[in-house]
C-alpha cells in the first residue's frame, strides 16, 4: 500500500502572510478580501495574519521571500494583478513576479502561493477577482492552507 501524504483545509494555529500589490488596486483589493475571508472561514484568526502592501507585482517576490525567511509564517500568499498594456512591460513584470515567487519558495522551503493575475484585459482581471470566474485570492488562500498543513508531514 502506498503512503499518501496530503494537507487539509483546517487552519489550526497556522500563521499566514499576504503580500499584495497596490497596482490595479481595484482588482487586488478584491483578491485580498477573498483571501482573508477564505482564511477566516477555514479557522484562521485574523490577528495571526499579516498583510504586506507593496507598490506592484514586481516588488512582491522580495517581500514574500523576506517574510518566508523570518520563519514566522507557515505560508506566504502573493496577490497582484498584471494587466497587459501596449508595451512589453507586461511581459517583464509577469516574468519577474512568477519566477521570483517560485524562487522565494524554493529558497526558503516555505510555500509561497501564486495569486497574481496575468491577464490581457481589465475585464478578465475583474472576472477572476470575484466577478464571474472565481476569485484567485480565495484559491491561493485555500492552496496556502493545504500546503501549510502538508509541509510538516513531508518533513516528518
Ligand atoms: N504592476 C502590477 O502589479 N501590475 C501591472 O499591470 C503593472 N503594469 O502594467 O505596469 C505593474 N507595474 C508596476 C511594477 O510592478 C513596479 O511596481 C514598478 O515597475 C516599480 O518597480
Amino acid at each position: 500500500m502506498p503512503t499518501h501524504l496530503e494537507g487539509d483545509l483546517v487552519v489550526d494555529d497556522h500563521r499566514f502572510a499576504l503580500v499584495v500589490g497596490r497596482f490595479n488596486e481595484h482588482v487586488t483589493g478584491d483578491l485580498l478580501d477573498g483571501a482573508l475571508d477564505t482564511l477566516e472561514r477555514h479557522g484562521a484568526h485574523l490577528d495571526d495574519v499579516t498583510v504586506v502592501h507593496v507598490p506592484g507585482s514586481w516588488e512582491i517576490p522580495v517581500a514574500a521571500q523576506t517574510c518566508a525567511r523570518t520563519g514566522d509564517y507557515d505560508a506566504v500568499i502573493c496577490l497582484g494583478a498584471v494587466i497587459r498594456g501596449d508595451t512589453p512591460h507586461f511581459d517583464y513584470v509577469c516574468s519577474g513576479a512568477t519566477s521570483g515567487a517560485m524562487q522565494a519558495s524554493l529558497d526558503t522551503d516555505v510555500p509561497v502561493l501564486f495569486g497574481i493575475l496575468t491577464t490581457d484585459t481589465v475585464d478578465q482581471a475583474i472576472a477572476r477577482a470575484g466577478a464571474k470566474a472565481g476569485n484567485k485570492g480565495r484559491e491561493a488562500a485555500e492552496a496556502a492552507i493545504e500546503m501549510a498543513t502538508l509541509m510538516p508531514k513531508l518533513s516528518g
